[in-house]
């Protein structure tokens, strides 16, 4: 797979893909990142890439002409590529989109904008507009690193384990269980016991419990998302015993008497 990004800062984009498992990938030949400086593909003295906003207003806006002269360039090649432009107007990114982009494209190229804003006409030229949340960044270098990272880790021979991908947090669905290494005992906090004992079948019980608790207090809304399984709904039963005392559901009305 291949990303091209349009930017006019190149070397925060190279910085990142300079370290750890992303740039091993790269150097394997998992995926190859083009990087596209924008200002390269200005005509004008003074690489101009910005410009002041029609209607008047504060700050400056990115010109479209060296953005569209920049995908020109690219385009040449003939290939498919699916376009995106940063934008915290876009429609959210989440781990399902990362796992279509993953499938589904051979070539995906980001373009990050800076200054104000993006000038409009370059919307005509892009597949989508994607957001990475709802806050407002300095420019779009970041989301599509974001992007980056989260589609290029899903690549076959990026990441070591394929196992620790199809286990993990939003694949499954669900939170991560809570993780322990050594030592056993640290400035008196214990690992859970049920770790040390080495009984698989109970350490897949508690981890299960354990990400279905986690799940359940800080993303209820994920639990309603996925089908959970007769064993989930026991353990959950089994939580919010522990966490509210016993359920008052099956409990009779003082009224009924002891029949
Ligand atoms: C800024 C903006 C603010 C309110 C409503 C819509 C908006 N669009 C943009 C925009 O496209 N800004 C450009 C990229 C130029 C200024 C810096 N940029 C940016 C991208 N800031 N924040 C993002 C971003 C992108 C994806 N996900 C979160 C934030």
């Amino acid at each position: 797979m291949r990303f091209e990004v349009l930017t006019i800062f190149p070397n925060i984009i190279k910085a990142y893909l300079s370290e750890g498992i992303l740039k091993r990938a790269i150097e394997r030949g998992v995926f190859e990142v083009d990087i596209i400086n924008i200002r390269d593909f200005t005509t004008d003295k003074h690489r101009q890439v910005d410009d002041y906003p029609y209607g008047g207003g504060a700050g400056m806006v990115m010109k479209p002409e060296p953005i569209f002269r920049a995908m020109d360039h690219l385009k040449r090649d003939g290939k498919k590529r699916y376009v995106l432009l940063l934008s915290p107007s876009g429609r959210v990114f989440n781990q399902a989109l990362a796992e279509e982009y993953a499938e589904r494209f051979e070539c995906l190229t980001l373009i990050s904008g800076r200054y104000e804003g993006v000038d409009e006409r370059v919307k005509t030229i892009v597949d989508d507009e994607v957001s990475i949340g709802d806050y407002v960044l300095t420019g779009g270098e970041l989301p599509a690193l974001v992007i980056i990272d989260a589609v290029a880790r899903l690549l076959p021979g990026t990441v070591g384990d394929m196992m620790s991908v199809s286990e993990e947090s939003f694949t499954s669905g669900i939170l991560e269980y809570p993780q322990y290494t050594r030592p056993a005992e640290f400035r008196g906090l214990k690992v859970p016991e049920v770790l040390l004992s080495g009984n698989h079948e109970e350490i897949r019980r508690w981890r299960r419990k354990e990400a279905l608790r986690k799940t359940l207090n800080r993303r209820p809304d994920l639990l309603e998302k996925i089908k959970l399984s007769d064993e989930d709904l026991r353990l959950i039963q089994e939580i919010r015993e522990e966490e509210n005392g016993p359920d008052q559901s099956s409990r009779r009305d003082i009224s009924e008497g002891d029949t």
